[in-house]
């Protein structure tokens, strides 16, 4: 068929992606920079073929039930595939991709950050000095954090994005330990210098700083429960670039006043773009809105791979980044 296919996208995408996308698909963008209403996400899958979504649509049930007969391919821009029921989607014969592997290095350096500003008070200082208060001078005792070096990171989800992370730990110094569903082959390990736990909550009560790096799946929702916040100890700290719904955002803030954990580093919240006030209060805790792989560089990685997924599933063969629910 020399017909080109409808494509969808929901936002507004690198300026040199969308150019491409025009050349190869019948792209229809959104225009204004927002997250598609309801509405206008069934009435994509219901004349599209494609759809192009990112972490701001939720593709549930719902709007996959009324997918057209032609609708075959959810190209997500973005790694995460928690926005989209992939069960449904494949039951319905439609296929789902996404973008891994261009955004591990991007959100790697991101967590690194974290694990480095938290401890060493970056912000504080940072917000003492354009108060532009009156600054006294250098002090012995003065805005002191805790070292990094020598200490212990625990790694929770060891795949591409925590073995970036464990690489750059290691570099600092640090010990790196990590949980994951499975352990790593002996090779890896030993390369990282890694120590596997199979018990989160023993290893919870052992670290220095917590990185998470696993998917958000039913088995990974507040995977960091009260329960489970309450083994860290209340020097340790705690960085999130994952999905803020492995962690009970609520007990996280409650803890963090209390002084029951020492502070905490988040780029993902639970209930996204609303963030717990008494988090923004804190002065513990170093909060970025959800920029773990915001670079222009990566950007146009994933609109490459976003590409590439549509144009190879178009062309009858297996899009290279299909997600399958067995991967979940
Ligand atoms: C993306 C992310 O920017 O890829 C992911 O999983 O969380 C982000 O880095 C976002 O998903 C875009 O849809």
């Amino acid at each position: 068929a020399n017909t080109k296919p409808i494509v969808v996208v929901t936002r507004k995408l690198p300026d040199a992606v969308e150019t491409r996308m025009r050349e190869l698909f019948d792209t229809r963008l959104n225009v204004d920079d927002r997250p598609m209403s309801q509405a206008e996400l069934v009435e994509a899958v219901k004349t599209a073929d494609v759809l192009v979504p990112t972490v701001t649509d939720r593709i549930d049930s719902h709007i996959i039930s009324q997918a057209g007969e032609k609708f075959k391919l959810i190209a997500n821009f973005g790694n995460g595939i928690d926005n989209i029921d992939v069960a449904t989607a494949n039951a319905r014969n439609i296929t789902v991709t996404n973008t891994p592997g261009v955004l591990t290095e991007d959100t790697a350096d991101m967590a690194m950050t974290l694990i480095l500003a938290v401890p060493r008070r970056l912000m504080e200082g940072m917000a003492f000095m354009k108060e532009q208060k009156e600054w006294s001078g250098w002090s012995p005792t003065w805005m002191l954090g805790n070292r990094i070096w020598g200490k212990r990171l625990g790694i929770i989800g060891m795949g591409r994005i925590g073995q970036a992370v464990a690489r750059r730990a290691k570099a600092f110094g640090m010990q790196v330990h990590y949980h994951n569903r499975r352990r790593l082959p002996e090779k890896i390990e030993d390369e990282l210098e890694a120590t596997y736990w199979e018990s989160l909550d023993q290893m919870l009560a052992r670290m220095d700083v917590i990185s998470i790096h696993c998917p958000h799946t039913p088995a990974t929702y507040h995977l960091l429960s009260a329960r489970r916040l309450k083994l860290i100890r209340p020097e340790s700290y705690i960085v999130n670039t994952a999905r803020g719904e492995v962690i009970d955002e609520n007990a996280l803030a409650r803890m963090v006043v209390n002084g029951e954990i020492a502070g905490a580093g988040l780029d993902v919240f639970e209930h996204e773009p609303a963030v717990n006030p008494k988090l923004v209060k804190s002065d513990r805790v170093v909060l970025i809105p959800h920029m773990g792989s915001a670079t222009k560089e990566g950007r146009s990685d994933m609109g490459e791979k976003v590409i590439i997924n549509i144009k190879t599933f178009m062309d009858g063969h297996r899009p290279p980044d299909r997600v399958l629910p067995s991967m979940l």
